[in-house]
């Protein structure tokens, strides 16, 4: 191999090596719920050079980044034996996502993908794109991989951006070998975010959905949505009830979807989603909690008003701007909790915060009052309350406005 050829190899191989090794620190500007990283844990520029390059010198002379990669975003997430492994949406430059497992020893930096991409096997109906996968370790003794399978929209051959979104199913014992079940079927046409609950319900496979009737408008569906079905070979759900609806002038005006499967605590299962509103700048995508009821996962109990986390700073910049989505989170033994979020379709971040801290911001938080004067109340209560405090601490005086 001529030498200049080679020495290219390998500064692209070294300086994507200073990219993975690189540490990342916490952001000191925590809000008491979570924290946020420095850095990005995964972007394109983390993706193997040998998966974008032809490194061979007859066939790529120019040393040509042939097949690059647009983005590295919305991840699954799962512990596996000892490791945090997350499961990345990677879009290529033909716009086509796949699948890509990448592993961190502390979930915070670090992360390197496994050899190959995940190869999910195709149905009878291929799919044109898949994405945005949820994993979950089912009490059937199985991970499940539940994604988007999204196809053209074959009543509209005429109109290329009409598609049908699916609720894909794959489940695999060792995250590389997956088997393919057929898609979920439910009484909507449209299926994004479905997201399979960890334990049986009543004996059944228990589903959160997020039925529409268009791709991806917003108002075009009632909420998040929960349907049983008894045999995961053949998923169908026949009754779906809407567990958290849109509401006018909230966050979740637009439309709104189940994050990753919920998490078990003592009081009651976790959850984190995404919220969606129209904005004349376009949709604006945030994340939001809320928690169900134990024996009753469908039933809402707790949930704060208004958004858990925003798009800030270089998060808001992207492919489609102004967005948050996330579909994984890992809860370790010790109740260290991590969550893996996506921003403006570009990028993958973590944040870090505890079991206990969630729960303590779910059940404690004020809902959201729907009306100005309500919330201006519940603000007023929040003020009158740490101004006494502020007086037994003798600062009183310095947070008045000196007319
Ligand atoms: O582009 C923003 C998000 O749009 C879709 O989410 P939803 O179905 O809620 O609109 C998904 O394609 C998601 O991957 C993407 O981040």
């Amino acid at each position: 191999m001529n030498p200049d050829f080679e020495n290219k190899i390998k500064t692209l191989f070294s300086k994507q090596e200073n990219l993975l090794s690189r540490k990342n620190p916490p952001r000191k500007n925590s809000n008491g719920i979570y924290t946020r990283y420095e850095h990005p844990i995964l972007t394109a520029e983390h993706v193997p050079v040998h998966w974008r390059y032809d490194l061979s010198e007859e066939d790529n002379p120019y040393l040509m980044e042939r097949m690059g990669i647009n983005a590295v975003f919305n991840a699954g997430a799962i512990e596996f034996k000892g490791k945090i492994c997350v499961i990345a949406r990677v879009e290529g430059w033909d716009r086509k996502s796949f699948f890509a497992i990448a592993e961190s020893e502390n979930g915070i930096d670090n992360f390197r993908f496994w050899d190959y991409p995940v190869v999910i096997p195709e149905t009878e109906d291929p799919d044109t794109n898949t994405y945005d996968m949820r994993l979950v370790k089912h009490e059937d003794g199985w991970i499940y991989g539940l994604f988007c399978a999204e196809r053209k929209d074959k009543e509209h051959p005429e109109d290329l951006s009409a598609a049908v979104a699916s609720c894909g199913i794959a489940r695999t014992k060792d995250l590389k070998n997956w088997e393919r079940l057929p898609d979920l079927e439910t009484p909507a046409k449209q299926q994004r975010n479905c997201v399979l609950h960890p334990t049986f319900v009543d004996g059944k496979y228990a589903f959160y959905t997020r039925p529409l009737t268009h791709f991806a408008a917003t108002g075009t569906g009632a909420g998040i949505g929960w349907g049983l079905t008894e045999n995961i070979n053949n998923p169908v759900i026949k009754e779906e009830v809407i567990l958290d609806e849109r509401v006018y002038h909230t966050i979740k005006e637009g439309k709104n979807g189940q994050g990753p499967a919920p998490i078990k605590t003592e009081q009651g299962w976790l959850h984190l989603a995404h919220a969606v509103r129209d904005t004349a700048a376009g949709m604006r995508y945030v994340l939001y909690a809320f928690l169900t009821d134990l024996d009753n996962p469908e039933k809402v109990i707790k949930q704060p008003g208004g958004y858990f986390m925003a798009p800030e700073f270089d998060e808001r910049i992207g492919d489609v701007s102004n967005v948050l989505f996330t579909n994984g989170w890992v809860a370790k033994e010790n109740g260290d909790l991590f969550i893996y979020y996506g921003s403006s379709d570009t990028r993958l971040h973590v944040a870090t915060t505890t079991v206990n801290k969630m729960l303590d911001y779910v059940m404690n938080t004020p809902k959201d009052g729907l009306r100005t004067f309500a919330c201006i109340q519940q603000r007023n209560q929040l003020i009158t309350k740490n101004l006494q405090i502020l007086e037994g601490l003798g600062l009183k005086e310095a947070v008045k406005v000196k007319a």
